[in-house]
């Protein structure tokens, strides 16, 4: 643990760091200046494992990536002001995944509040709206009870965000060591059952329905409950519905997923199991609410086995379903002509990687594609733009799963897939996964824009005698960037793809290094799209 400064004295800094090693804190992401840097220093002291990264909405999505894979925040440590106003997108999207999260930002001295001092700014109002927990401790002894109740406001309940804002004059202000307490640990997460009554309701409702659908959320995979769920949808032989960080919780390729077929069965479904929230959209018949491994465990008692034998006419009609639109992505999978399109180069990655990595992805049309083409094995191995549908967080989720996997899982490799918009968000944390030598592959789908682009010669005639802003689409980036050479700038040499052949050589060396990173640039048409869909209201607006 940490040391006195001087005599019987501590200063606030260290009062911080103890706090959070004695909450368990193991990861710290942030970018430090003042009145932080001593807070990183002390924590790299005290055992803490700090990644300092290149944009403080990136060391955000990073702490919270380790939240969701642990169960623990990753504490994000960031400047007052602009440093502190960069985690906000970070926040919301944690509070969004219900993901924890520990803020924790400098702030200008308390004695020149009001008076302008350096980057003053109203911190812990502005992150209140997006925080569980948002607080200023009033003084050095109380910071440990803070830190434990921020930390305590993240993992119980629905987990979430919290801030901390430590001004300069808190941290680098001294008391004596004695007037310090320290707050025992933050004890397990309290779990409940649900309502036995309602548990029997839900089993007569199971019993009746027609066309139920088991929906497996990222909840399930952060609440550990796979084994749970998996005995019940065994035992009842209910079709699942994986969402996409629900993948994985059960395999992706258990007969009874129903995931290529899922818009019939949201469409058609009538009873909904697991599902996170209560009445949102329709009145439920009846909400269980509980621990998922526990109200699992409860529902598998109460119903009874084969509920719904394979033959069933619900079953018959999501297979027939399932079994088209699996056609219709194969026949678009074989089409190996130039430039590619996104089917093949999934199906293709779906052959080449490993079936435990994990699986990064942002984008439009390269998350929901690749979704459906890459496949789970594993829970918590699929991590992407989420709830929020947050563009930016590929980068930081994988530097967090390089981290955890480093240190929990060795040689599990992360592979993060991103659409050349989506990468361009935190594309300069590049340089944090070169400086701590994470082997994470990013392999980037590159169509020259968002959700589509144009080629070279469409974008040249577009342009040309043209005022570039009037006339450039606002989907378009710059046709064929090579993006696989910002590598040359860490001394390595990156991938550039147009063919199947070069894609599988790429991908197969990446595996081989397996202690560097890799960067994969695949170029595709820039006009490919997404096979269509039957049902737009999935997308569609209700307003
Ligand atoms: N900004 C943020 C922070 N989040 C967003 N979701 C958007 C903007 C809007 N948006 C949705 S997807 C996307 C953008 C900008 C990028 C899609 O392009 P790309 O990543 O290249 O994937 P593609 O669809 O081309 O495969």
């Amino acid at each position: 643990t940490v040391k006195e400064m001087s005599g019987e004295e501590i200063d606030g800094t260290h009062v911080l760091v103890d706090a959070l090693v004695n909450q368990g804190v193991e990861y710290m992401f942030g970018v430090v200046g003042i009145p932080v840097i001593e807070v990183a220093v002390a924590a790299q002291q005290a055992g803490i494992k700090y990644v300092g990264m290149r944009n403080e909405q990136a060391a955000c999505y990073a702490a919270q990536a380790i939240g969701y894979l642990t169960g623990k925040p990753g504490v994000c440590l960031v400047v007052s002001g602009p440093g502190l106003l960069h985690t906000i997108g970070g926040l919301a999207n944690a509070q969004s995944n219900c993901w924890p999260v520990l803020v924790i930002g400098g702030s200008s001295d308390e004695d020149q509040e009001g008076m302008g001092a350096f980057q003053e700014c109203p911190q812990v109002q502005s992150c209140s709206l997006y925080c569980k927990y948002s607080a200023r401790p009033p003084r050095i002894d109380t910071i440990p009870y803070h830190v434990a109740k921020a930390m305590k406001c993240a993992m119980y309940g629905r987990p979430g965000a919290s801030y901390l804002d430590l001004p300069g004059s808190t941290l680098s202000g001294r008391v004596e060591e004695s007037t310090v307490v320290q707050f025992p640990r933050c004890p397990p997460l309290p779990v409940s059952l649900a309502s036995p009554d309602l548990v029997s309701e839900a089993a007569t409702l199971l019993a009746g329905a027609q066309r139920p659908l088991v929906v497996v959320g990222k909840g399930a995979a952060y609440g550990r409950a796979e084994e749970e769920v998996y005995r019940l949808v065994e035992k009842t032989g209910l079709p699942f519905l994986p969402t996409p960080m629900g993948k994985g919780v059960l395999p992706d390729d258990h007969p009874q997923c129903i995931a290529p077929a899922r818009s019939r069965a949201l469409l058609e479904a009538d009873v909904d199991a697991c599902a996170e929230e209560f009445h949102n959209s329709v009145t439920g018949s009846v909400a269980l609410l509980g621990d998922l491994k526990m109200v699992c465990g409860q529902l598998e008692k109460a119903v009874p086995g084969s509920l719904f034998p394979s033959h069933s006419p619900w079953w018959s009609r999501l297979k027939e379903k399932a079994q088209a639109n699996i056609q219709i992505s194969t026949k678009l999978a074989e089409d190996t002509s130039l430039p590619l399109n996104y089917y093949t180069v999934f199906h293709h990655l779906q052959q080449l990687l490993p079936s435990d990595c994990i699986i990064v992805s942002e984008g439009a049309n390269t998350m929901d594609i690749g979704r459906t083409l890459l496949l789970n094995k594993y829970p918590r191995h699929r991590l992407d733009a989420g709830t929020f549908g947050t563009m930016g967080v590929g980068l930081g989720y994988a530097i967090a799963s390089a981290l955890w996997a480093r240190d929990h899982a060795p040689g599990k490799r992360i592979v993060c897939v991103e659409g050349d918009s989506a990468f361009g968000f935190s594309g300069m944390e590049m340089e944090t996964i070169y400086r701590y030598k994470l082997p994470i592959i990013v392999i980037i789908v590159n169509n020259n824009g968002i959700y589509a682009g144009l080629d070279e010669r469409m974008f040249e005639e577009i342009q040309e005698g043209m005022d570039a802003t009037i006339a450039t689409p606002p989907t378009s980036l710059l046709p064929n960037v090579h993006y696989e050479r910002i590598t040359a700038v860490f001394n390595d040499t990156g991938y550039y793809c147009k063919s199947i052949p070069e894609l599988q050589e790429a991908v197969n060396q990446a595996l081989r290094e397996k202690h560097k990173p890799s960067l994969i640039n695949v170029m595709i048409n820039p006009m490919a799209q997404r096979k269509t869909q039957d049902f737009d209201w999935l997308t569609r607006s209700k307003l």
